[in-house]
């Protein structure tokens, strides 16, 4: 249990960060955990994985990546102990496997609606929109990425040293700069963590006010996202809950102050209507057809559920 601790530690930290990576690195350390696991009876087993699972699941409490990729691993019929035990190391690899390739097809996708010579803006650090980005440069188009420094955890210094290192000429600003830069800019090119069944968006602190900006200078606005970002439990009714985290992210010495309380939630909601297009590993889609994606992605949990 100590390594699956370890992982939870590291997500709800952050030093493991991204919708994306922190379901994978939840897959592998459930692997990690089924190989070392030393019971008995698969009874034991199958009790000893949900503990792991109720753990992973705890950390960030907004990520739907994150549920279901613990879902699809945990998810396996299994007569006897080893074999309940080789279907979570296979279901954890498939989903690994499945998420990189995604990535790249986003990529291979998105970056067909980036033309030769366009400035895109990007917001905080997402692997599925900086592949849409690196795929555009790779074939060989111009591109200058705008990025915001994505206050408070400043994930945008690691946006700009990924394109750094590929040789994409990129500009910072802060987030309070998006309007001004608005009218240079081609396209906004963001990840998300969550999509619900109507297309809503759940992503980054100061997403939405870059989507508004957006929209008030018809700016197209893409999002980039593994099908595995879409919520199932949207189609049941349950909101999405908006992780708060700790004041010091954004005030180090608060507790100098008496009457202050600083706000951190770590995530707004972008309405659909606000979003152009859809980029998932499925195809490009309109927001409003997110529901299909759930219906015939991750069905399986609606059964479940109901
Ligand atoms: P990928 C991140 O959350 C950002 O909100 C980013 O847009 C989203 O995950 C998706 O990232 P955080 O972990 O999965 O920084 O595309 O809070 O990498």
């Amino acid at each position: 249990m100590d390594q699956v601790l370890k992982t939870a530690e590291k997500i709800s930290s952050m030093q493991i960060r991204g919708a994306g990576r922190i379901a994978t690195a939840a897959a592998a350390s459930l692997r990690d955990f089924s190989l070392g696991l030393r019971v008995q009876s698969l009874e034991e087993f199958n009790s000893e994985i949900k503990r792991a699972a109720d753990v992973l699941v705890k950390t960030r409490p907004t990520a739907v990546s994150l549920s279901n990729a613990i879902r699809m691993v945990t998810k396996y019929q299994a007569g006897d102990l080893e074999s309940a035990r080789q279907a979570v190391i296979e279901n954890a690899d498939r989903f690994i496997e499945n998420s990189r390739k995604a990535v790249e097809r986003i990529g291979q996708i998105g970056s067909r609606r980036i033309r030769d010579g366009d400035t895109v803006l990007t917001h905080c650090n997402s692997q599925a929109a900086l592949s849409v980005i690196s795929t555009a440069h790779e074939a060989g188009k111009r591109v200058k990425v705008i990025a915001t420094e994505s206050r408070p955890r400043f994930q945008g210094i690691t946006t700009i040293g990924m394109l750094d290192k590929i040789g994409v000429e990129t500009e910072l600003i802060v987030d309070s700069a998006v309007r001004s830069v608005m009218n240079e800019v081609d396209l906004v090119v963001v990840g998300a963590d969550v999509i619900t069944a109507n297309g809503t968006l759940v992503n980054k602190i100061g997403t939405a006010q870059i989507a508004l900006s957006a929209r008030e200078a018809r700016t197209s606005f893409m999002v980039a996202a593994e099908t595995y970002k879409f919520s199932p439990k949207t189609i049941l009714g349950e909101l999405v809950t908006i992780e708060e985290r700790e004041p010091e992210e954004v005030l180090p010495d608060i507790s100098r102050y008496k009457h202050v309380k600083v706000r951190n939630p770590a995530f707004d909601v972008t309405p659909h209507q606000y979003i152009d297009l859809i980029c998932t590993e499925a195809g490009a889609i309109p927001p409003e057809m997110s529901y299909l994606i759930i219906r015939e992605r991750l069905g399986w949990e609606l059964e479940e559920e109901s």
